[in-house]
């Protein structure tokens, strides 16, 4: 749709009130400049330092879970939760998951590019104490002080690399050795279900435990629906693979899930701790695990799984609903709940032939644990944002699935959040307390699942959520709907930066610092708004885009996606590839983007037009910015479980990344 200039207004507002204290430094630590690195977090919370919360004896009760409701199975969410790893491996909060040095190399134009991972845990302010040692074939080659990646010019295609950690003077243990891949990609082989089927969504994890991160895969029918069109659509199916190209298993969801966009979230993650992710996803009868199985554990258990209960125009508007977890290494079921909010009254979403009830988001946040904070990860999955909008946290600890808490815009208090969300969903702790906020776009869930603000605005199509304003913490950009045009706001108060209305359904955006002359602030851009400044509203060039986002060559200016294609934001092509495509139609989206290899950099998957394999590309641009993984920022990490999510959004640190950009915080975490 057109914007119509005649009816748009434009409002900026600089958002003066935060929660925290001004001016106590430079970068309000206070405010949580990224909720992820403070270990100054000084205000509001339970958790009286950054380090310390020691043991799982920090949860205090099953009990403070409140609404009981549809879930049988209890459990007290955390009980037994943390307990800290080998010393080496952090103390700090967030539970973040322990990976290997992720080394790659490529052979390139000059020899062989190497990159490798700083651990979150290992980094350190004052640069010198912390060197890397690179090795070809056994004999170390350089000493890396400035960065974690090197181009070995004696390297070629059958030299093995590994890398050492140097920290304050002692050399720590050779990483697993990498072998130069001959191109910028690897291809991981996949099979279709059948025809017509293509890969659609990844989300990463260490799926089997050896400390490289593995892919979870959607495949997409080619008669999926959105939920406004009717019609039959084929099965969803669910792959897990390693990025060395082993297929681990394979989940078929059965009849009665709908294949779309908006139907099936994965909540990807090591939800208990023990060293492999898990696979959290909404089931039915009818689902079979990774091992052929039929569903059978809690909710699932006796149902009649030959019940077919969609209608004639393929929409399913009864039969049991369930969320289960599934192990990472072989798919097989772990538990199965009744899904956390019950569809009900059909009609009670906001029209009766299933459009409006079957809206979900999900990922994974480090959302508190009743009221506490303890740092460790809960399953996130959305139900509604058109009226009736809900968010459920559930845990999954010592084999117990269980509910954490339920925000419900039907609860008392809550009715300004009805229709307070955008088809994406994002996680950052925007006040500092070590909680994650659920951000849904207009409205900021806090991290104990109460209602925190919303700005009222009401649903968009795309939202992105960073520290999107140099030093005030955390911001959320989202184009508007109904209301047309787009904001940023502050991500713990709503309170505006700039809002402009007007010129009808504004259906994409994206901000981020892409090389601009102002700096102060990322890019906000969106065909109804043009490029603004999101702190001050001011125009700005060049257009962050309107799609993925993704850090590919040596400055620290992020690059744009599109499909299968890297761009400078300022123009020239930094990657193409002609074998490949996007995914979701018109959206175009990559599989996934994410720092799975390699520097702090991110590695772009996406999907071969055959369908019969998906490619994991790397940068080979050396750069000399240090950043720790970004797989270790938990602000990062939560967003990357979220990407997969309804309209895709690539995910953003919770610290500015841009040339000129203060050393990253250090990250409060502790690796299990
Ligand atoms: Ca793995
Ligand atoms: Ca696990
Ligand atoms: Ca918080
Ligand atoms: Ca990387």
């Amino acid at each position: 749709m057109q914007p119509n200039h005649a009816t748009r207004s434009k409002v900026i507002q600089i958002s003066a009130l935060f929660l925290c204290a001004i001016g106590a430094g430079v970068l309000f630590p206070a405010c949580g400049n990224s909720g992820s690195g403070n270990t100054t977090t000084g205000t509001g919370g339970a958790v009286s330092s950054g380090g310390a919360v020691s043991s799982g004896g920090a949860v205090s009760s099953g009990g403070a879970v409140s609404s009981g409701g549809a879930i049988s199975s209890g459990g007290s969410p955390g009980a037994g939760g943390a307990t800290k790893p080998p010393a080496g491996g952090g103390t700090g909060h967030f539970q973040m998951e322990n990976l290997d040095r992720g080394v790659v190399a490529v052979v390139v134009s000059g020899g062989v590019y190497v990159g490798w991972r700083m651990f979150g845990y290992e980094y350190d302010t004052t640069a010198s104490n912390v060197t890397y040692n690179v090795y070809r074939d056994g004999s170390k080659v350089a000493n890396v002080t400035d960065s974690t990646n090197y181009q070995d010019a004696s390297g070629t295609a059958s030299s093995k690399y590994t890398v050492t950690a140097v920290i304050n003077g002692t050399e720590g243990a050779q990483s697993p050795a990498a072998t130069p891949w001959a191109q910028q990609y690897q291809s991981i082989a996949t099979t279709p279900p059948s025809s017509g089927y293509s890969p659609n969504d990844g989300a990463p994890g260490d799926l089997d435990g050896d400390g490289k991160l593995d892919i979870v895969l959607k495949w997409d029918p080619s008669d999926s629906k959105d939920n406004s069109q009717s019609g039959v659509t084929g099965d969803v199916y669910i792959d897990g693979y390693t990025l060395a190209g082993t297929k681990l298993w394979r989940i078929d969801l059965g009849p009665n899930i709908r294949a779309g966009a908006h139907y099936t979230q994965m909540s990807v993650y090591d939800f208990d701790g023990d060293g492999k992710a898990e696979l959290a996803v909404k089931t039915a009868p009818g689902t079979k695990d990774g091992t052929g199985a039929y569903l059978s554990k809690g909710s699932a258990a006796g149902a009649d799984n030959s019940a077919v209960y969609r209608n004639s125009s393929g929409y399913i508007l009864t039969g049991p609903e369930w969320l289960t977890v599934f192990a990472g290494d072989t798919g097989k079921e772990l538990g199965t709940v009744d899904y956390p909010v019950q569809r009900g009254n059909v009609g009670s979403w906001g029209d009766t032939y299933g459009n409006r009830l079957d809206r979900y988001n999900g990922g994974m946040a480090f959302v508190k644990d009743g009221g506490t904070a303890t740092g460790l990860p809960s399953i996130i999955q959305q139900r509604g944002y058109y009226t009736r909008l809900t968010v459920s946290a559930l845990t999954y600890r010592n084999g117990v699935l269980a509910k954490n808490w339920v925000f419900d815009s039907n609860d008392p208090g809550n009715s300004s959040a009805a229709g307070q969300g955008d088809h994406s969903c994002m996680a950052a702790d925007t006040d500092g307390d070590l909680g994650q906020e659920i951000i849904t776009g207009p409205l900021t869930i806090a991290s104990d699942g109460k209602f925190q603000c919303t700005d009222g605005i009401g649903h968009g199509d795309a939202m992105h959520v960073s520290e999107l304003v140099v030093g005030k913490g955390i911001s959320v950009f989202s184009v508007h709907e109904g209301a047309g045009g787009g904001d940023c706001h502050d991500g713990a108060t709503c309170k505006y930066y700039f809002n402009v209305t007007g010129g009808g359904d504004n259906g994409r955006g994206a901000a981020d610092y892409v090389g601009v002359g102002d700096d102060t602030g990322a890019s906000c851009s969106s065909s109804h708004t043009g490029n603004l400044n999101c702190g001050t509203g001011a125009t700005v060039t060049p257009s962050a885009g309107s799609n993925f986002l993704i850090y590919w060559d040596a400055d620290e200016w992020r690059e744009i996606e599109n499909a299968a294609s890297i761009t400078k934001a300022s123009g020239g092509s930094l990657l193409s590839c002609s074998q490949c495509s996007g995914n979701n139609s018109s959206k175009n989206t990559p599989t996934l983007t994410a720092d799975l290899l390699g520097d702090w950099r991110e590695e772009l998957v996406v999907r071969e037009t055959a369908n019969t394999a998906i490619r994991v590309y790397t940068t080979t641009d050396v750069t000399k910015r240090r950043i720790y993984t970004l797989m270790h920022d938990p602000t990062y990490r939560a967003q990357v479980a979220f990407e997969n999510a309804s309209y895709n959004q690539p995910p953003h640190p919770g610290f500015h990344i841009g040339v000129g950009m203060a050393d990253p915080p250090k990250p409060d975490i502790f690796v299990k």
